[in-house]
């Protein structure tokens, strides 16, 4: 699972990044100041089910503190995307190559519109982040048909003569972009296009590039800056005018709680709506202030700065992933080794026994002969659908 982070220059992509992972990558209130991607890993939380069994674990793949499991998650920042990209303007094509294995996208925007289309400052609350969410989408669109244009004339002469299927031909053309056929299928059907006769493709072509990038590449809306002014007003203006989910955050605001917390002057648990001051004297004074700030404009309106809230949602809400965890002593919940709960996998909902054995090992899933919930014993064929929480061992001739 990746998630890729974009949006125009200076929008405030790596500092969201940096604010779920961070990892420090480098931020600057200047155009491009991110060429090459930034990868990270975050942490999405879920209740570990150390505390329901009441058992101590021994996490592997995962982090658990006081009861809450932390499962990895992995993201791409990329350089800032400006109008024309897709024909090579700014960076490029370059950064949409890097999102290709990206399974959704989150876009942020300057909420607090003081940026041009091109990331350059101008006067603050005079650009409507409403234009740069139509750009976007845009510039996908634009970039996933160049891919398929570049030999159109040659797949369609194909089609016609050997009666070929568009969603074939097409699931070929953007495998690199890792688009399952079944969306392609769909999005086929939904814009009504005939699949096999070649002489209908050319007038809907754009609209089912649009319709596979929604399903392929679905995209949220991070109203970033949030702490600024015209920020909320845009914030209502994107929720009142679009049809996808749009968030508020302070990237920022994260950032700075989350390394004050690793200084140990204030303890503060990423998502929550509040904070502690731990060592007022090594805070010192402007900052206990700027905790002040952000504690009444963000805090306590917005409930936390987003952040984490929006990694929770796309992951568990827009992505449908449950948490998994194989073992292979059900009574003790431990591995080999006896270490209790080590790992815990985040899967798609609708994953069933065998498909979660695979991903464990290869070789569990072809020698696999069934399945075993803990800590209940019970018996679970290879079709079984996975439920959130469960704690599984695979029972495999595997040696
Ligand atoms: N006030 C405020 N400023 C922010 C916030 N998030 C980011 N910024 C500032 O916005 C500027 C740009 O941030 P970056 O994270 O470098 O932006 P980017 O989108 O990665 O930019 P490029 O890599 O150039 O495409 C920096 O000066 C950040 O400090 C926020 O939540 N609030
Ligand atoms: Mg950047």
């Amino acid at each position: 699972m990746l998630i890729g982070i974009v949006g125009k220059p200076s929008c405030g992509k790596s500092t969201f990044l940096n604010a779920l992972t961070m990892v420090d990558a480098k931020v600057g209130d200047y155009p491009f100041t991110t060429v090459k991607p930034n990868r990270g890993t975050a942490y999405v939380r879920s209740p570990c089910m150390c505390k329901i069994h009441e058992v101590e674990d021994n996490p592997k793949n995962s982090k658990c503190k006081d009861g809450i499991r932390f499962l990895p998650v992995s993201f791409l920042d990329v350089a800032g995307l400006v109008p024309g990209a897709s024909e090579g303007r700014g960076l490029g094509n370059k950064f949409l190559d890097d999102l290709r294995q990206a399974d959704i996208l989150l876009h942020i925007v300057d909420a607090s519109g003081s940026l041009d289309a091109e990331g350059n400052p101008i006067d603050k609350g005079s650009w409507d982040p409403l234009n740069d969410v139509v750009f976007l989408a845009n510039e996908i669109d634009a970039w996933i048909l160049a891919i398929i244009q570049r030999d159109y004339v040659m797949m369609k002469k194909k089609a016609l003569a050997e009666k070929l299927h568009l969603s074939t031909l097409l699931h070929e053309k953007l495998t690199g972009l890792a688009v399952k056929k079944r969306i392609i299928d769909d999005a086929i059907r939904d814009v009504g296009i005939i699949n096999d006769d070649a002489s209908t493709w050319d007038d809907k072509l754009a609209e089912l590039v649009t319709a596979i990038r929604k399903k392929a590449k679905p995209m949220v809306i991070v109203a970033n800056k949030i702490d600024q002014p015209k920020a909320e007003d845009n914030l209502n203006k994107l929720k009142e005018n679009l049809s996808i989910d749009v968030f508020p955050a302070a990237a920022l605001a994260e950032v700075f709680l989350r390394s004050e917390q690793e200084k140990g002057t204030i303890s503060y648990n990423p998502g929550n709506s509040t904070y502690k001051i731990l060592d007022q004297e090594k805070l010192g004074e402007q900052k206990t202030l700027l905790l002040e700030k952000i504690d009444e404009s963000l805090l306590k309106k917005y409930g936390s700065t987003g952040v984490q809230a929006i990694l929770s949602y796309v992951v568990f809400n827009l992505l449908n992933m449950i948490v998994v965890y194989p073992v292979e002593d059900t009574s003790k919940l431990a591995d080999k080794l006896g270490n209790v709960l080590p790992d815990a996998y985040l899967v798609p909902k609708g994953t069933t026994a065998i498909e979660f054995a695979a991903k464990v090992h290869t070789d569990f899933a072809k020698n696999f002969i069934h399945g075993q919930l803990a800590p209940s014993g019970r018996r679970i064929g290879a079709d079984y659908e996975l439920q959130n929480n469960d704690i599984i061992k695979i029972v495999s001739a595997a040696k």
